[in-house]
């Protein structure tokens, strides 16, 4: 595909894009009367009081992107419907409203945020407002001030209400001078997308907040994720998603990396897990603040190779983007997480042949209901 279509196909999804939960492009400027960044550092930040039996009240930001609802149907299925409150700055299908609690947040609002922690009396928060890498890359100033700006109001909030704070990294924090294959928790970062340099401001503000406030802040890296119910938003990674709705659908895909290009990619499932585990885990059992998370690691071939396993018609051609081909070609090709597996029992459940079989049940009834309807 020609840069200027992939450019203006990108820009197109900035706008209309399910994972981007931004605010608007001008930034709000903060009424209050007090700001935690001018509090010292000895100030209690954990002077909220609920009982230690009292499961957490939830807030999502950026609920509406690929994984908030799903994990918001996790948590409430543990801590109750009510205790989980989803949250975005659009407005939610029937369905997600009727799920359970939403409410109109935007992160770049600080006093808006800050409302909605305190009038919800909020202790834990799930950060999933981003633009993921190659929607970043096409609207840079759009991606700074969601994904810098917006996380620096989610930290002051929670240090200021003594909240767990839990903010996803992904593969994409690690650049082409990290070590590829496989790549460990702690090595050189030296992204060259905006959305990693976003990511690895991330790890290091709220881990500088753990250490300086005592933030419960706790961060996974993600690799790439495949859901079947909901659609990524202007990722690097999305292809692995899209190829399994165009199989069942159209019989053919046209993918946007070259056939040889390995990353680490994840089932939906485990990752919500793995979100409420690490969450969940007592905090004298994290030696870190920040996880990678692995899986499975494929590339577009032998993803291909094991669908046409259950779909023989599949056809597969390839349509090289230059932009998302050179941020996949910086990416790790494969997750190295044993710290995740020791300090708290990460596990994964899925495997390439568990995530085919999975996907295609679910798009597969799904497009039979859709045509019988
Ligand atoms: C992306 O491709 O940008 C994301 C990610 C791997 O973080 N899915």
């Amino acid at each position: 595909m020609p840069v200027v279509r992939t450019v203006s196909k990108v820009v197109q999804q900035v706008l209309l894009a399910p994972a981007c939960s931004c605010g608007p492009l001008s930034l709000s400027v903060r009424s209050i009367s007090f700001s935690p960044r001018q509090v010292t550092s000895d100030a209690s930040f954990h002077s909220v009081s609920f009982s230690e039996t009292d499961h957490p009240r939830v807030l999502i930001t950026g609920g509406l992107g690929q994984l908030g609802v799903g994990l918001a149907k996790l948590l409430r299925k543990r801590f109750g419907k009510n205790n989980v409150i989803l949250s975005d700055i659009r407005k939610p299908p029937d369905h997600v409203f009727r799920s359970g609690p939403f409410i109109y947040s935007d992160i770049l609002d600080y006093k808006n945020l800050r409302e909605i922690v305190v009038n919800n009396r909020i202790t834990w928060l799930v950060h999933y407002s981003a633009l993921l890498s190659a929607v970043g890359e096409a609207n840079v100033t759009l991606a700074r001030n969601v994904n810098i700006t917006g996380l620096h109001n989610i930290l002051d909030i929670s240090a200021e209400h003594g909240l767990r704070l839990f903010v996803p990294s992904t593969i994409g924090a690690f650049g082409p001078t990290s070590p590829r294959n496989p790549t460990p928790d702690l090595c050189i970062q030296r992204p060259r997308t905006i959305y990693g340099v976003s990511k690895v401001h991330a790890e290091l503000m709220g881990e500088y907040y753990h250490h300086r406030n005592g933030l419960d802040f706790r961060c996974l890296r993600y690799p790439g994720i495949i859901s079947a119910d909901s659609q990524p938003g202007g990722g690097t990674t999305d292809y692995a998603v899209q190829i399994f709705h165009d199989a069942v659908k159209t019989g053919k895909f046209v993918c946007n990396l070259k056939p040889d290009t390995r990353l680490p990619m994840m089932f939906i499932d485990d990752c919500l897990r793995a979100t409420l585990e690490v969450m969940e885990a007592p905090a004298e059992a994290l030696s870190m603040r920040t996880y990678n998370i692995n899986a499975m690691s494929f590339t577009p071939e032998e993803l291909a190779r094991e669908v046409q396993k259950q779909l023989p018609d599949l056809q597969v051609t390839y349509e090289i983007d230059p932009v998302r081909q050179a941020i996949a070609d910086s990416w790790p090709m494969s997750f190295e997480d044993s710290n995740a597996r020791k300090d708290w029992g990460w596990k994964h459940e899925y495997d390439l042949p568990e995530l085919i079989q999975t996907m295609l049940n679910f798009i597969g009834s799904d497009s039979r209901i859709a045509h019988a309807n």
